[in-house]
């Protein structure tokens, strides 16, 4: 996990990586948007909205957090599930992180999901903090009801550093890192002190196009786009992306275009915004629907995007 350093940082600086994990949809993206204080990573209630691990850099004068963001713990059917799984829980086995913030949504049940992330977070081998998030959607009384639930239910857990909190808050961003600081070890600066993430524009390009599929399309049919970028020019007037967007059917394609090319027309004026926002320049976005069967059980598609070694 690490990355060159800056060999003059100075003495009684702080630095460290930490990984956020935990259910789909429990809040973690949102939670790193809050600490950033922009809104990086894409956030929906849709599960499984962050497909991969995209790095959020907080930078104060003399500390540094390198925050992973993680597509949510879920056992779903296809290979890509099985996937994006390896990708979060492999962040608790030796992935170089200091610490693992453990998410856990505290406006629903636990049931088998949260039984299955505990166990093994149980067994990281790196330090732990557990963070109740949602706050907001229970009463006090019963937050901490569920607070003392979640401690008999999993013991092994029940003594690690835990914080409540609503990552919808104004002030969470705050709490949170102020809560983080003691874990914290003293390091160089890993990046600029500006730099609010290491991915690349190509990467935002992929995730605003994604974010606006899952904002105009529903049910199967954003779980089943991938979105690839296939080129990305940068010209003295602006920024140009092609992508191309995988679906698994005919029928999906269908939707995606929309009447008239009515929906494509949202998906691509939206994610041109976005990304006019992230540049600063206009963003001419080109977009192209192909079916590509059963891509998310497809071995090497997956390999080739990414998404497994
Ligand atoms: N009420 C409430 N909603 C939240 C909170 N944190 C996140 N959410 C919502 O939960 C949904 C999933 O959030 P997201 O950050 O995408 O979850 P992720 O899948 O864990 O990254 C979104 O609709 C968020 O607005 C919170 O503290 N309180
Ligand atoms: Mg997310």
């Amino acid at each position: 996990m690490s990355t060159e350093t800056n060999e003059t940082t100075p003495t009684g600086f702080h630095s460290g990586f930490v990984a956020i994990i935990g259910r789909p949809n429990s809040g973690k993206s949102t939670l790193l948007n809050a600490v950033l204080g922009e809104q990086l990573a894409i956030v929906s209630p849709m599960p499984q909205t962050t497909q991969r691990n995209m790095r959020g850099i907080y930078n104060e004068d003399n500390l540094q957090i390198v925050f992973v963001d993680t597509p949510g713990i879920h056992k779903g059917k296809h290979q890509l599930n099985h996937e994006m799984y390896n990708i979060s829980t492999s962040m608790l086995k030796d992935s170089g992180v200091d610490l693992v913030c453990y998410i856990v949504d505290m406006s629903r049940e636990f049931g088998e999901e949260e039984d299955d992330i505990a166990a093994r977070v149980a067994k990281s081998t790196h330090p732990v903090i557990i963070l109740f998030n949602k706050v907001d959607q229970i009463t006090l009384p019963e937050a901490l009801d569920k607070q003392e639930t979640f401690r008999t239910r999993y013991p092994d857990l029940a003594a690690y550093p835990q914080l409540m909190l609503s990552a919808l808050n104004e002030t969470c961003g705050e709490v949170f890192i102020d809560f983080l600081r003691k874990f914290i070890p003293e390091g160089p600066q890993f990046y600029p002190s500006d730099d609010l993430t290491d991915a690349s524009l190509r990467f935002f390009a992929a995730e605003y196009i994604r974010k606006e599929i899952i904002g105009n399309t529903h049910e199967e049919v954003p779980h089943a786009s991938y979105v690839e970028i296939m080129g990305y020019t940068e010209t003295e007037t602006g920024h140009e992306i092609t992508a191309d967007i995988h679906v698994e059917s005919s029928g999906q394609k269908a939707i995606i275009i929309g009447n008239k090319g009515a929906t494509i027309s949202k998906i691509r004026k939206g994610a041109e915004w976005k990304m006019r926002g992230l540049t600063g320049v206009k963003c001419k976005i080109n977009l192209f629907v192909k079916v590509t069967k059963h891509w998310r059980d497809k071995k090497n598609f997956l390999k080739e995007a990414g998404f497994s070694e």
